[in-house]
């Protein structure tokens, strides 16, 4: 059996925790370090991990032979900063690892992006394309023939029917229903237990069954 190959992890916090559990149980990785940029958590750990540092320790790493990353930052409702701190990893030349929990279904007809992660339970059905750096969190199920852009965030319970296109980083809050077919617009926010009857354009948010739009500056209480 070859050595797990050693992985560094960006995030100690809450989405940290849970892509540990799911590395740990899919094999094959081995979360050797942790960085966070708040500096206070250096030479903590998280689970038995230690938390390094920030990127300052990022050229060590890679000199020490750790080349592969994976993002571990929910940053629930805005993907702008995941997308961010991908493109700045992959520019350091870091490979990005796909992490899939052993009680996930992903068709083999399915593809899955680069450093894209499918979490605890969740479904990905056949035909469905899924970016680069998306997270399809604990049992949210993205039904056939579905389109998922980059950055995008599908948290817990979220169910994607059939032929359903979701832009670069969108995010469907828990708990949240899409009708088939329908499109979510880039960076658009569905908020926790929407159903989403019709398309949400570019940049848009919306709540409620059914949904409807609302200003992201004020708030809907659900997102
Ligand atoms: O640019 C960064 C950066 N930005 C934030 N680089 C690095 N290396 N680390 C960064 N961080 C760190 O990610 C923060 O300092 C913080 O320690 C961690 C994020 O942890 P937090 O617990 O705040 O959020 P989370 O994204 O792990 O979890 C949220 O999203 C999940 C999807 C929580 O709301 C969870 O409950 C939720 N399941």
């Amino acid at each position: 059996m070859s050595a797990p190959i050693p992985v560094v992890m960006f995030g100690g916090g809450g989405h940290g925790r849970v892509l540990l559990d799911a590395v740990r149980l899919q094999g094959g990785y081995d979360i050797k370090a942790i960085v966070d940029a708040q500096p206070a958590l250096r030479g903590e750990q998280l689970d038995g991990v230690p938390i390094v540092g920030g990127d300052e320790e990022l050229p060590r790493l890679l000199r020490e032979g750790t080349r592969h990353a994976v993002v571990a930052i929910g940053s629930v409702s805005n993907n702008s900063q995941r997308a961010e701190l991908f493109a700045r990893i992959k520019a350091m030349g870091f490979t990005f690892v796909n992490v899939v929990h052993p009680s996930a279904v992903v068709s083999p007809s399915a593809r899955l992006g680069e450093g894209t992660v499918v979490l605890a339970g969740a479904i990905v059905g056949p035909g469905t394309v899924v970016g680069a750096n998306v997270i399809i969190n604990s049992r949210a199920s993205v039904d056939h023939d579905c389109s998922i852009g980059d950055h995008v965030h599908i948290a817990p319970g979220a169910v994607l029917s059939g032929s359903v296109s979701v832009s670069d980083m969108a995010f469907i809050g828990a708990g949240a229903t899409i009708k088939q077919g329908t499109r979510i617009g880039r960076s658009a926010l569905v908020a926790l237990g929407a159903a989403v009857i019709r398309d949400v354009p570019d940049g848009a948010a919306v709540a409620g069954v059914p949904a409807k739009a609302f200003d992201k500056k004020k708030g809907s209480g659900l997102a």
